[in-house]
This record gives C-alpha cells, structure tokens and sequence, in this order.
C-alpha cells in the first residue's frame, strides 16, 4: 500500500481540479491530484470551448495562460438564428468591452497537466478514488486503486473535483444535503470536424426541425452540434445525415451550405441542470461539476467550475496558512450564488432555443423571447453581459 501524506487531496484530474492545484500551488500549500483516467484520456476529452472574459483572466493571471493568449480565439459577437435569418447580439459593445475566448477544455487540460508534471506536484492518473473517510474528523483519508494497487493519502481537506459520476458527492450524508434536479427532452449530438469553420462567430440556431450551434476550436477545426431526442443513439447518425440535418437547420441565403470535413470526434450529452446544496460536509468541499451540472446551451459548465475553485484556493489558504475558518464557512453561499445565476442563465438558454415538437403555446413563447433577445437592447444587454461574463451584471 501507498501512504501519502498531504494537506488537500484532490480526487478528479478535470479542470476545476486541475486549476485548484495549480493555485494552491501557488500559496504554497501542498496537495496530490488522484485521477481515474489516464493521461491521454483526459487531455483528449472534448466538451467545453467558451471561456467567459473574467476565467480567462482567472487562467491568465495564475500563470496558466500562454497559449490560451497565443491560440485562444476573442469573439466579441454572437449569432442568434431563427425563423431563417440571422440576428448579431454585439457582446462586447453590450458588456463594456468583454468578449469571450474560444479554446477547447482539452488545452486548458493540457496546460495545467504540463505545467503541474514540470513543478514536480503530485498528479496521478489511472488512480480511482474508491472510498472518503474521516470527513468529520481529525484528517480525512482518501482510498483509491492506482495501477501499482492500493494508496491511501491523509489530508487536512478533501476537494471533490470529480465530476458528476464521482465518488465525491456520493460521499455527502443524504439528510444533510439536498438535491435540486431537472431533466430536459433533449440531448445534444456534438461532433468535432477538420472542416474551416464557416462562420467568424458562434451561432445558436432555433429551427423548426431541433436545436443547432456552429462553434469552432481553431482556423481548421469546426465544432458543431444538433439537438437530438433523448434516447437518440450514435448509430443511428451516418456522417451523411449529421450533415445534411446540419444543413438543414444552420443554412440560410448567406450561407447557403456548411463547410463540411472528416469527423474527428462524436458525441451524446444529456441535457440537465443540478445543484448540490451545500458544497461543503466536514473537510469535503464540492467544486465544479461534482456539485452543479448546467446544460451546455448557456457555456457555464467549466466557467462555473473553475469560479469555484478560485474562491475555494483563496478559502484554503486562510485555513491552512492564516487558521482563519470563516471563508471555508462562507464557501458554499459564495460558490452558489453565482452557480443559480448559470442555472438561470443555462435554462433561459436552453429554454429558448430547443423547439418542443408536442407544445405550441411553448412555440410561440420561445419565439417572443428570441426576437426580443434579438431587437430589445435591454434584453441583449442582460444576454450579453450572462454571456460574456457572469460577474458583470
Ligand atoms: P470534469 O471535467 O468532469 O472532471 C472530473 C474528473 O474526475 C475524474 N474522476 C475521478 N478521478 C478519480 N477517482 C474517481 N472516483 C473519479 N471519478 C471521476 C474524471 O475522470 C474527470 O477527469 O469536471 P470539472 O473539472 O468539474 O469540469 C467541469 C467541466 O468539464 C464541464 O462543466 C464542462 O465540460 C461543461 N461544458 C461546457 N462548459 C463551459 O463552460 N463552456 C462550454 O462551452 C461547455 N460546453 C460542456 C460543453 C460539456 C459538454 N459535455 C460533453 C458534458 C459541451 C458539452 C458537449
Ligand atoms: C463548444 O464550442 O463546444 C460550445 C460552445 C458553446 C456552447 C457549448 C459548447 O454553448
């Protein structure tokens, strides 16, 4: 068996885990990262691509930022499509000059791997977290199975950075903690192409036929995705009907037919939104998507993840270096309160661009709301400023 002794152990190699390594690092305090996966597996995990213009910084600011500054794309605007026609919400010129950055989960990923590998950190991959012990004890006891068999790591805290089917949140008492939950009819078919993007800008499309979103990772690469039933199945998508759908809802008179390429990757999401209150039982803290799941319409899910591990770095800090508790205290009601406000943002999203095939009258509602996202300046200022960055509003 391996013992390990450390002050935060972190179960889950993701992004929030990740950047609260990298910045309690950074305060100098000490902790070993355990991760289910290999190495590969997480850096080539594609799912998030929009950073908001406060987590850029966030990223920047820690040291992590270089090539999210050299290849990160800046888009000021977005596109809200419906009815056929095109409709620029100007994000920037709404949000006092923010913008967003485009620049795939997987580099952030990769980023905060490399530079944790070069500061010689602890950061095991192919180690499943199996059991948390002692939570309201002295010293919590993190059990996993690394590939070298059992290892055992006592630690002052515990962060749960392990996503929504990790261990972390199971571990919480059930009558202590509560479980906000909503599933939506729908989920998302989300390819990843060799194709140049055809657009400078995302769009969100709201066409008769279902949901679409053009997005980009890079000069060359193409991110696109279809609103799909729920119990939709890969192999019912060939690559011919993944474009021709795609066509059918993105094209418009100025864009007549999509730039089209190799498929590279495919995927399903499900579409929910969740929220585990509190973050906090004993030395386990929450972060990121082991303790809220919004669905991918609003492009919070990383952004709220790593918001959380700043505050909870800062809320380390002051009990480990300073034995200062009250931020540790005030963890979860800080966290949460931007995390509703994505909720919020992610469902008004989601709501308003997902067709229902069985319910006109929420047809018509969905159309009154994009064309006054779309024409009010009020409306496009709150959109944008959600959009763009959630502090700023
Ligand atoms: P992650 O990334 O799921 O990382 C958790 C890590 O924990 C590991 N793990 C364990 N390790 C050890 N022992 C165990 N027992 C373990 N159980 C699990 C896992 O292997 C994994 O490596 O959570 P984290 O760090 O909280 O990050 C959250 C984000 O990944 C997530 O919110 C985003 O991907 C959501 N999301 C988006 N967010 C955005 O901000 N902007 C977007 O544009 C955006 N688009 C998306 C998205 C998510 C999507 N999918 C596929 C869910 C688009 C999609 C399609
Ligand atoms: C993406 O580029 O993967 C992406 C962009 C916007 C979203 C979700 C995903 O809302």
């Amino acid at each position: 068996m391996k013992e390990l002794r450390t002050q935060v152990g972190i179960v889950g190699a993701g992004p929030a885990g990740l950047l609260l390594g990298h910045l309690l690092a950074l305060h100098g305090i000490e902790s070993v990262v355990l991760e289910r996966r290999s190495r590969d597996y997480v850096e080539r995990r594609v799912r998030a691509g929009v950073i908001e213009y406060g987590i850029a910084n966030l990223i920047d600011e820690s040291g992590a930022g270089t090539r999210l500054r050299r290849e990160g794309l800046v888009h000021h605007g977005v596109e809200l499509r419906f009815e056929r026609t095109s409709h620029r919400i100007a994000l920037s010129e709404l949000a006092e000059g923010r913008a967003i950055t485009v620049y795939g989960q997987q580099e952030v990923v990769k980023d905060l791997v490399a530079l944790r590998l070069e500061s010689g950190a602890a950061l095991h991959f192919d180690c499943e977290v199996t059991s948390l012990e002692g939570l309201t004890g002295e010293r919590a006891v993190v059990r996993a199975h690394g590939p070298d068999g059992p290892v055992e790591v006592t630690c002052d805290y515990v962060a749960g950075c392990d996503g929504s089917f990790g261990v972390s949140h199971a571990a919480m008492p059930e009558g202590l903690v509560r479980r906000h939950e909503r599933t939506y009819p729908f989920s998302w078919l989300g390819i990843l192409a060799e194709a140049a993007p055809g657009t400078q800008e995302l769009i969100y499309c709201r066409h008769e036929r279902g949901f679409a979103l053009y997005s980009m990772r890079s000069p060359t690469l193409s991110r696109l995705y279809l609103g799909v039933a729920p119990d939709e199945s890969l192999d019912q998508w060939s690559d011919q009907r993944i474009w021709e759908e795609l066509n059918a809802r993105l094209s418009t008179d100025e864009m007549p037919e999509i730039s089209q390429g190799p498929i590279l990757e495919r995927g399903l999401t499900a579409m929910r939104s969740v929220v585990i209150e509190p973050m906090r039982y004993g030395r386990l803290l929450l972060a990121g998507d082991a303790a809220h799941i919004v669905p991918p319409t609003g492009a919070k899910g990383m952004n709220l993840a790593l918001a959380d591990v700043r505050v909870l770095a800062r809320a380390l800090d002051a009990a480990l270096r300073r034995h200062d508790d009250r931020p540790l205290a005030a963890y979860s009601a800080t966290c949460l309160e931007r995390v509703w406000r994505g909720e919020e943002f992610s469902n008004y999203m989601t709501q308003m661009l997902h067709p229902r095939f069985d319910d006109e009258f929420e047809n018509g509602v969905q159309l009154a709301r994009l064309r006054q996202a779309a024409t009010s300046r009020e409306a496009s200022t709150v959109l944008s400023r959600n959009y763009v960055d959630l502090n700023s509003l």
